[in-house]
């Protein structure tokens, strides 16, 4: 069957022609973001290493921030806090001087009322109102959640530079700020 004969050749030529085409191109792309790294093709993170505050200073935590398509993803561990809900929010300012206070109010950029900005969104909370973080009786916590519009780039809703704050109390999302009370950590949000 002389026929079957080519076409398998033909295959097999195709075959060696793509793979030699893909490793050229696996081999452009390598040697050019080695000396042309765009900013588009690299995500932005920021990363914010939780503290306790005199209040809770065994506490340690950190938080990983990325840009992904749908919004700001941000996966946080908390170690040595005590048991159950506790308020968690973006707050203003990137300093945990004074125990926290420095980082001032809820981070708050278009000026509206205190809520939880995944069930209220923009118009009803503030941006920085992510709610509470539930502490296993281990004390650890751990969490993943992508908040569509908050952002680490340049934007009105831009978290870079301000800090985080666990709070001693659950948030029960009463005005102004949820009644959370003490500040208990804190950590600075910082682009890496
Ligand atoms: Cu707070
Ligand atoms: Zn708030």
């Amino acid at each position: 069957m002389p026929g079957l004969t080519i076409q398998l050749k033909r295959i097999t030529k195709y075959g060696v022609l793509s793979t030699f085409t893909t490793a050229l191109v696996i081999i452009s792309t390598i040697t050019f973001s080695s000396f042309a790294p765009s900013l588009a093709q690299v995500p932005i993170v920021a990363e914010a290493i939780i503290s306790g505050t005199s209040q809770s200073p065994e506490i340690t935590g950190r938080v990983v921030l990325s840009e992904t398509a749908e919004g700001l993803r941000i996966i946080g561990t908390i170690a040595n806090a005590s048991p159950g809900e506790h308020g968690f929010h973006i707050h203003e300012y990137g300093s945990c001087a004074n125990d926290g206070q420095d980082a001032g109010d809820h981070f708050n950029p278009v000026g509206v009322q205190h809520g939880h900005l995944l069930s209220h969104g923009f118009e009803y909370a503030h941006a920085g109102d992510l709610g509470n973080i539930y502490v296993n009786p281990d004390g650890t916590s751990s969490w993943d959640q992508i908040y569509p519009g908050l952002t680490l780039s340049d934007s009105s809703y831009s978290v870079a530079g301000r800090s985080f704050i666990l709070h001693a109390d659950p948030d029960d999302f009463g005005q102004p700020s949820g009644n959370a009370g003490p500040r208990i950590a804190c950590g600075v949000i910082s682009i890496r």
